[in-house]
């Protein structure tokens, strides 16, 4: 099975941000261009699949034992929807994603037709924690957001990160997440 190197989006996206607007600071700093030493800033490919993606992902959740097949298959309805803005940090010298998030647009009717950004899956992986890299991801897929004119972006997450979105420009709403789940 073939798992390229063709992007999931247009690689050129991430460099036409107005970082100006973000509400994230860096210290020391760092941008989407510049992740840090022997980082890289991209968006998904079908090689990471072999480059440690899943890996990354079971720190997060459930990520499950998926197959090259299943992963494709995915990817490529990710891409012809062009709804999924899945970013990663890869770290060059080992070939390993070091980190992800995602941006989803989901598509209104109300706001005159908008849409509205979504941030899912958002982890990076123990071993790369402290680079501000959790950070780096949010802020992009905010800026990414907003510069594919969602009129909104919102995320769910635990109690115990809520501070850790204020950082990014977030704030709590008094909306409450619920959920029915049907399985793990
Ligand atoms: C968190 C994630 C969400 C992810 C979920 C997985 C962020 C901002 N939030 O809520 O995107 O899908 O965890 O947990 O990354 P689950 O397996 O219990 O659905």
């Amino acid at each position: 099975m073939l798992l390229d190197e063709t992007p999931l989006f247009e690689a050129s996206l991430l460099e036409e941000l107005d970082w100006s607007s973000s509400a994230a600071s860096f210290s020391p700093p760092i941008s989407a261009s510049s992740p840090g030493d022997d980082l890289v800033l991209r968006p998904l490919c079908m090689a990471d699949f072999n480059r440690g993606y899943f890996k990354v992902l079971s720190q997060l959740t459930k990520a499950g034992d998926v197959t090259p097949e299943q992963f494709t298959k995915k990817f490529e309805h990710m891409k012809k929807t062009g709804d999924y803005y899945v970013v990663v940090v890869e770290d060059t010298n080992l070939a390993q994603i070091v980190a992800t998030a995602t941006l989803m647009t989901e598509h209104k009717f109300i706001h005159s037709c908008a849409k509205r950004g979504r941030v899912e899956d958002v982890v990076v992986s123990d071993m790369c924690r402290g680079k501000q890299l959790g950070k780096l991801l949010v802020s992009t897929l905010t800026l990414l957001s907003k510069k594919l004119n969602c009129y909104k972006i919102t995320l769910e997450c635990a109690p115990q990160n809520v501070a850790f979105y204020q950082k990014c420009g977030y704030d709590p709403s008094s909306e409450t997440y619920m959920q029915c789940r049907f399985f793990d």
